[in-house]
């Protein structure tokens, strides 16, 4: 190291895949990052960052980094890879494109792309679409549903006609009672200051509960209460409360009188003059397991106490039906008069992006003339093209199947090419072992990754990916203060890595796609700023950062609330949807036009539960972002992964805390540690999503991937079901 090496610190922010997107500090020194702090802004509020984003130095450098294309040569699977040059790898994969598109039609391309990265320029998204899109009788199969929350988007598409329904979490200060139903934002962040917001929300003596099977962190570090709920039974809790409020005259009926249409079809529901059954506490505590009385004292808490944020997680919306959870929850909060109101929630999905500041975009997309040729038959609903996955043709959950079957399935076409970017499909997409009859089927997968992942492992080509450290970009960050980033490029690319624009651009010189690229990075970047609202260009280029401050909390709707003559809702009616006539058109089975508890397949009361009686949730882990940071030491040492279990089911089975054991059902089977506690409800078992599929030469997972015993059935809503599914656990 020469002496007169100087050391520089560069603010950039994380891409992990968690929405909080924090700032870092990186320390360079002779072209390595040698250190990464965390905000520590002196003026402003920081955004300080996490175990997982100060641990990246841990991933830019693991020695497992790709480090050249690799070209399978053994079976899928076998973990039998060759490396091959740059050169090589493009030619033969823009061959085999054009050889499909011609072969095959453009409906045979399937392009998956994920949150790995959410750079506006290498987010691989756009310039991927853009490249089969402008290919001589191109396109590509593209599709519908979002694997986070689209229980929560169906449902706030339907009763508002949009989807950015969350508060500002400074707003929290406002709240006179949070409820945190489903929600452990001290573990899963979505957007950098929750946990702080609640904090202060707590020392101000605002009074918080929270419904969730575990005791979760953030039930120990700010809840008053913990009302435990079996996983599932979330919609009847929600319409007993209902029960209780109009059985009680608590609801607040100006509000609904004035702002929704349905409430009354929703009325007879609840009180069982539709059905005969009424949804009493006493109805809903049999299928919850919560005391009548609970669920009666929460109603009228929630009733009388404004304002109130019912803060409604996506978790429960991840199961059969969840999307009834999320339209129940925005009942609620209209029942309760909490909409537009400072302090209040809208009850939708408790994460979303806020619309404040503007940000312009990378390359443009043509028309994907596949979109636009083959009619979409689900999720036709107002404005679902709010969203990237807006008006694709399959539901992400039915593309293993789709592949599998093709057009004998009554699929758009027979798929043969999928090219996979910031994502770990074989990991996290449901039911991995028909994800791998799947990926057997294809003639080729690509995947563009940092890692040898189990997606790669089963790919034909995989391409090294830079990390953001070695590529510039610009992303937003989810936080209060709200704030973009420039993010600068710090390190050259390891080995023969590179950024996903690169790839793209030589792709397209292959395939003679004139005009495909004609600038650099940073022309790029300077035209995504331009079309911003960042007033300083140069200034955030130099300091990573520009953070926009709000005057005050962003409130949704509040524009309705006040002033409804001018501001409508964006739904048919104008008004909030309790009953939707849109969702009653579509006629979709087990997709009523007002929300319903619905029982779940899978749930105790299945046959299937006297050999597998144990509810699998599979939640969202601090020590990995999904797969990401799965590899590294320093969080494999805080938090061995293992399934929980309640000491009373691991009695009962003679299990031990440490013992590995078996866990099954008719999808797949695993063997991994346990681990007992005390903080999850019984006969509930929980699964960290996220470990890497890791199969023995049984097919055993010994990873502990929990998509192993998941179910690619999605709700009718469209939700990814990753919380319902029944499981039994042995000794192994
Ligand atoms: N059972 C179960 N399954 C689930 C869930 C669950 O709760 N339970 N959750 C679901 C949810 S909410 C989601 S969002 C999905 C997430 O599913 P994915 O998005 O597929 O999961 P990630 O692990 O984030 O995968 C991102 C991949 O991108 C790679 N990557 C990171 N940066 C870059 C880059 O710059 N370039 C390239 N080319 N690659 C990069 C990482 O190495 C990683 O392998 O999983 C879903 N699956
Ligand atoms: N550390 C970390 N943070 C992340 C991620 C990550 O992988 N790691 N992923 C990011 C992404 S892409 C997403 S989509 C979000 C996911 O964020 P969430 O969906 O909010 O996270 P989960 O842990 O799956 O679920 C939240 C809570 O719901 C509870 N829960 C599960 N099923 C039920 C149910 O049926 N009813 C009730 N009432 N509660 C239930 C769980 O016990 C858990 O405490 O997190 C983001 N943040
Ligand atoms: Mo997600």
């Amino acid at each position: 190291m020469s002496k007169s090496s100087t050391e520089n610190v560069i603010t950039t922010t994380c891409a992990a895949h968690c929405g909080g997107g924090c700032p870092l500090k990186a320390h360079v020194k002779d072209g390595v990052i040698t250190r990464i702090e965390a905000d520590d802004d002196s003026d402003n509020t920081q955004v300080r960052a996490c175990l997982r984003g100060r641990s990246w130095r841990q991933r830019i450098y693991h020695p497992d980094r790709l480090k050249q294309p690799m070209k399978r040569v053994g079976p899928r699977g076998s973990g039998q890879f060759e490396p091959i040059s740059w050169d090589e790898a493009l030619d033969t994969i823009a061959s085999e494109i054009k050889r499909i598109i011609d072969t095959h039609g453009p409906a045979s391309i399937v392009h998956w792309v994920s949150g790995g990265d959410q750079g506006m320029l290498h987010d691989t998204w756009r310039r991927m679409s853009r490249l089969f899109c402008m290919m001589e009788g191109g396109g590509y199969t593209r599709p519908w549903g979002l694997h986070s929350y689209e229980g929560g988007i169906f449902a706030e598409l339907t009763c508002f006609g949009m989807g950015w329904t969350a508060h500002t979490r400074d707003d929290f200060l406002n709240s006179k009672l949070i409820i945190m139903w489903g929600w452990d934002p001290a573990t899963t962040i979505q957007d950098s200051n929750t946990a702080w917001y609640l904090a202060q929300a707590k020392e101000a003596g605002v009074k918080i509960i929270s419904v969730d099977p575990r005791f979760t962190v953030s039930t120990a570090t700010f809840a008053n209460h913990w009302i435990p709920i079996r996983p599932g039974s979330d919609t009847a809790m929600l319409v007993a409360m209902a029960n209780v409020m109009v059985t009680e005259n608590l609801q607040d009926q100006a509000f609904l009188d004035k702002f929704t249409v349905g409430f009354d079809a929703f009325k007879d529901y609840i009180l069982g003059n539709e059905d005969g059954v009424a949804k009493t506490p006493e109805w809903a505590s049999e299928i919850t397991r919560i005391p009548a009385d609970t669920i009666r004292k929460l109603a009228r808490e929630y009733a009388t106490t404004k304002p109130a944020a019912l803060i409604t997680g996506i978790g429960p919306g991840r199961t059969a039906y969840g999307e009834q959870y999320h339209r129940a929850a925005i009942t609620l909060a209209a029942m309760t008069g909490n909409i537009g109101k400072p302090g209040g929630s809208c009850g939708g999905k408790s994460w979303g992006p806020h619309a404040l500041g503007r940000m312009g975009s990378g390359p443009k997309i043509p028309p994907n003339p596949v979109d636009q040729t083959i009619p979409n038959p689900e999720g036709k609903l107002p404005n679902r093209n709010y969203y990237i996955y807006g008006y694709g043709i399959i539901n992400v959950f039915r593309l293993t199947d789709a592949i599998i079957k093709g057009k004998s399935g009554g699929y758009s076409a027979d798929y043969k090419l999928l090219w996979i970017t910031n994502a770990n499909p074989l990991n996290q997409w449901p039911n991995t072992n028909k994800t791998i009859e799947a990926f057997n089927k294809l003639d080729l997968v690509v995947t563009e990754e940092q890692f040898m992942t189990p997606t790669a492992q089963y790919a034909d080509i995989v391409l090294p990916s830079t990390t953001f450290f070695e590529r510039a970009d610009i992303t937003m960050g989810a936080a209060v203060p709200v704030f973009y980033a420039y993010r600068n490029k710090i390190i050259e690319p390891i080995d023969e890595a590179r950024t996903p624009m690169d790839v793209a651009t030589e792709l397209a010189e292959r395939l003679n796609l004139e005009g495909f690229n004609d600038k650099t990075d940073e022309e790029w970047l300077d035209a995504i700023l331009e079309k911003s609202t960042v007033p300083d260009h140069e200034a955030i280029k130099k300091d990573g950062i520009y953070k926009i401050d709000l005057p005050e909390p962003n409130v949704p709707f509040r524009a309705q609330i006040e002033d409804p003559e001018n501001n409508p809702f964006y739904t048919p009616s104008g008004k909030i949807e309790i009953y939707s006539q849109t969702i009653a058109d579509m006629n979709v089975p087990d997709c009523p036009p007002i929300p319903k508890y619905i029982e779940p397949w899978e749930s105790p009361n299945d046959p299937l539960a006297k050999k597998y009686p144990l509810q699998l949730i599979t939640t969202h882990t601090r020590r990995r972002a999904h797969t990401q940071f799965d590899n590294v030491p320093w969080l494999r040492e805080l938090d061995p992964h293992s399934i929980k279990i309640n000491v009373i089911d691991a009695e009962a089975r003679g299990i031990k805390d440490g013992d590995l054991v078996r866990v099954f059902n008719d999808r797949g089977t695993m063997i991994i540690p346990v681990k007992l506690i005390e903080t999850i409800i019984p006969g509930v078992v929980d699964l960290p999503q996220g470990a890497w599929f890791d199969p023995d030469e049984n097919g055993i997972d010994r990873g502990g991937c929990a998509n192993v015993l998941s179910i690619d059935r999605p709700s009718p809503g469209g939700a990814l079901p990753s919380n319902t599914g029944l499981v039994q656990i042995e000794k192994a």
